[in-house]
């Protein structure tokens, strides 16, 4: 028998084969990506895993794709169910960026503790707003409608299997087998003749549009190993050939703890795809749309923590546009060091990050009381804080890895209004509630403090 887990972990790790073969330069990353680790646990020791075990994170993965409809999305909502991943928060990206991204998205991901150490496998899933009449006029916003109403993503077969283990909570060897099989395919690029004409109708709006919109099926468009020090990995991969993106999106490197995501990419190779031109002749072209991109993971940010981070981030922005010649990465560094706690203890103090509290065993045994407040426990050495990984994304940083395969800005006019999707729209298109990514750490926080309370007999925390 397959448990949810184990069907998780064996379609991350087959559908990691499949990438490696379709996209070879992702290997490389995945080899890179080893090798730094491999470096930092031998610098750093036992620190290194901090915010998660060696095995953790060297198998950590997380894929993007894309789908067209609400429908389309509830059916990934069902393939992604079967492994134990529920959608966690609502990213709009179709004002995050300069260029044209219509849609908006989610992340399909384990929620509990023990499910993420298992396999923590996670996947970005956007879908195309073709409603918004600030991409898409009436008459291609609907002959996008019934393009999209005609294809089909996944096979009936894979779906029923899918609501079998997610009802059951497991599937047969046989089951499981075919299961892992039709989702990975399901992923896999078509070698389906690409309508040219249709497909550069939609690029005039965004590359994102067309390769969504544009083709009768989805594919994986990028997988993400997990590093632990993306600025080595960076230098890495540009010493040998290949192209990234201009920066690291995410908090800058700096000497306070790592907090958040950060995340970089190489840009989309040109892979070649048949096409069929107007008068019906099939012939051999090119298309960028794929591409590999690596992340690190720091703690989680409360509310607070997270408004004080986009405060900076906005703060960058303006001093950066008022001093075109400093470097960016320098600025945040700056301000960062200037407007933020630099320790784990002080980002905990004020309320900017998320720890699990626990008892510390062996203490005081002359039977003493634990004293009153978390400050004091911690001072005192009756508890301990670990830092709890943040798993979700940022919408600001997914809009720059989307520009990995965009060459131009495509077009979004915004003398139109666009029409609002929120975490709810979103939860009533498939039928699943959208789960709010600060509520489950604050949980998983305030369980641990439960127990700290109950272990050591206090009136409360
Ligand atoms: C998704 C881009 C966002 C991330 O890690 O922030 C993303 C896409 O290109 O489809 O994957
Ligand atoms: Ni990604």
């Amino acid at each position: 028998m397959f448990s949810q887990w184990q069907l998780r972990a064996a379609f991350a790790r087959r559908l990691s084969d499949m990438y490696g073969r379709e996209v070879p330069a992702y290997t490389t990353l995945v080899d890179v990506s080893r090798e730094v680790n491999e470096e930092v646990l031998r610098a750093r020791g036992a620190d290194a895993e901090r915010l998660g075990s060696i095995g953790r994170v060297t198998a950590e993965r997380h894929g993007a794709i894309r789908v067209g409809t609400p429908e389309e999305l509830a059916q990934v909502a069902r393939v992604f169910g079967a492994l134990g991943m529920h959608p966690v928060g609502f990213y709009d990206l179709r004002e995050a960026a300069a260029s044209a991204i219509p849609v908006v998205s989610t992340a399909f991901r384990p929620v509990d503790g023990e499910e993420l150490a298992r396999n923590p496998f996670r996947v970005f899933t956007s879908m195309l707003t073709p409603a918004d009449p600030r991409f898409f006029d009436t008459e291609l916003r609907s002959r996008l409608e019934s393009f999209l109403a005609g294809r089909e993503l996944f096979p009936p077969e894979l779906l029923a299997l899918a609501d079998r283990a997610e009802a059951v909570g497991e599937l047969s060897d046989t089951d499981a087998e075919r299961f892992l099989h039709l989702a990975v395919q399901a992923f896999e690029l078509s070698p389906e003749p690409v309508d040219k004409a249709w497909y550069e109708t939609l690029e005039k709006v965004s590359a994102v549009a067309a390769d969504i919109g544009g083709v009768r099926s989805t594919h994986i468009n990028h997988l993400t190993p997990r590093v632990l020090d993306i600025d080595a990995l960076y230098r890495r991969m540009t010493e040998r050939g290949i192209e990234m993106i201009d920066a690291i999106q995410g908090p800058p490197r700096w000497r306070g703890p790592d907090v958040l995501l950060r995340q970089t990419s190489f840009r989309a190779l040109a892979e070649s795809r048949a096409m069929r031109t107007p008068d019906g002749e099939v012939i051999s072209g090119a298309l960028r749309v794929r591409f590999g991109e690596v992340e690190a993971r720091g703690i989680a940010l409360t509310r607070q923590g997270r408004a004080r981070y986009d405060a900076l981030l906005a703060r960058v922005d303006e001093l950066a546009a008022r001093d075109p010649q400093a470097d960016r990465v320098d600025v945040a560094r700056a301000l960062w060091t200037a407007e933020l706690p630099d320790t784990e203890h002080g980002l905990a103090a004020q309320g900017l990050a998320h720890f699990t509290y626990h008892v510390v065993p062996g203490r005081p045994t002359d039977g003493s009381r634990p004293p009153a407040g978390l400050d004091a426990l911690l001072d005192q050495g009756w508890v301990r804080a670990e830092p709890i990984v943040y798993e979700d994304f940022l919408p600001r940083s997914a809009a720059g890895i989307f520009q990995s395969n965009l060459s131009d800005e495509g077009s979004r006019d915004n003398h139109r209004t666009g029409i609002a999707y929120d975490s709810a729209w979103l939860s009533g298109a498939i039928g699943r509630e959208v789960l709010d990514p600060f509520d489950l750490y604050e949980e998983q926080q305030n369980r641990s403090l439960s127990q700290v309370t109950r272990e050591l007999a206090l009136d409360g925390l």
